[in-house]
């Protein structure tokens, strides 16, 4: 449900749509004042690679659900902007790939929390951990908000999935020897350079395509699932991605100035 009406023909529908989700979270309490601000770095990037997934995406979704298939504890981190954009999605990969939702927050706030546990079970979430009821633990080298988290989620997970989010907690995870994935639009964001899988797309898209993946790739032979992990390279997929934006742009400067109004 939206605040304003977007005309159906409108070019930027679905882009104008996913800022209304976002505004709304922010109104709801679910999205923090900075998450507007993120969203908006994310709208730029997007840019960049024609607001579609580029094949090195779709590689990169598939390394991140075999690893969160073969996972002994996987865990997804939840925060404000993850939850307004894609909640249901969220609660499907969790039940598919067994892996708990953790809220776990920078700009913490209790209303916060509260606001976005009503809308992860409102998405059918059942369990839901990182609450503030429950126990919870720290991440050694790290200051933020984000220090704590809770023993049966981040606390144990050996594979953790981190959507959007700032630089400094995926390198204290990977410090504490978890594997790290992440959705970042910006393959050169601190999160993308440190995390085992990076995938550089919206999570509007990929969260779907993950859950698409795990679907059909739970039913893969185990030895199957781990080929694809070891066979993943996260450093070229980056400069792939890197490659595939400078491409996108070189053919985008060839258009006409028509075309071009009508693409941006
Ligand atoms: O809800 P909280 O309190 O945990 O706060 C969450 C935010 C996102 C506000 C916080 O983690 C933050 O400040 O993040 P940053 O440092 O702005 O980083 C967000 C990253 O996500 C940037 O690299 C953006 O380009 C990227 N990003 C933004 N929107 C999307 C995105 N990547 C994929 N899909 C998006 N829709």
């Amino acid at each position: 449900m939206t605040r304003i009406e977007i005309p159906d023909d409108h070019p930027r529908r679905e882009s104008l749509e996913m800022r209304e989700r976002v505004i709304e979270g922010h109104l709801a309490s679910i999205v923090a004042t900075a998450g507007l601000l993120a969203h908006g770095r994310g709208e730029a990037f997007d840019y960049l690679i024609g607001e579609k997934t580029p094949l090195t995406a779709r590689a990169a979704i598939r390394a991140a659900v075999a690893a969160m298939l073969t996972a002994e504890h996987p865990v997804i981190s939840v925060n404000g902007n993850i939850c307004s954009l894609v909640p249901t999605e969220l609660v499907e990969l969790s039940r598919l790939t067994n892996a708990p939702l953790e809220i776990n927050l920078f700009y913490y706030r209790k209303e916060r929390e509260d606001a976005i546990l009503s809308a992860l079970h409102e998405a059918g979430a059942s369990n839901v951990l990182g609450t503030h009821d429950r126990p919870s633990t720290t991440i050694p080298e790290l200051s933020s908000n984000r220090r704590k988290v809770d023993p049966d989620g981040i606390g144990k997970a050996d594979v953790v999935l981190v959507p959007l989010e700032d630089g400094d907690r995926t390198e204290a995870l990977r410090k504490m020897g978890k594997y790290v994935i992440t959705i970042d639009l910006n393959p050169m964001s601190r999160t993308s350079v440190y995390s085992n899988v990076t995938i550089v797309d919206n999570v509007v898209r990929s969260l779907p395509l993950m859950v698409e993946y795990a679907e059909q790739m739970r039913h893969l032979d185990r030895e199957e699932l781990l080929r694809i992990i070891s066979e993943f390279d996260n450093e070229q997929n980056i400069r792939d991605s890197l490659r595939y934006m400078i491409d996108y742009l070189e053919s985008v400067s060839k258009k006409s100035m028509k075309e071009l109004q009508v693409t941006q």
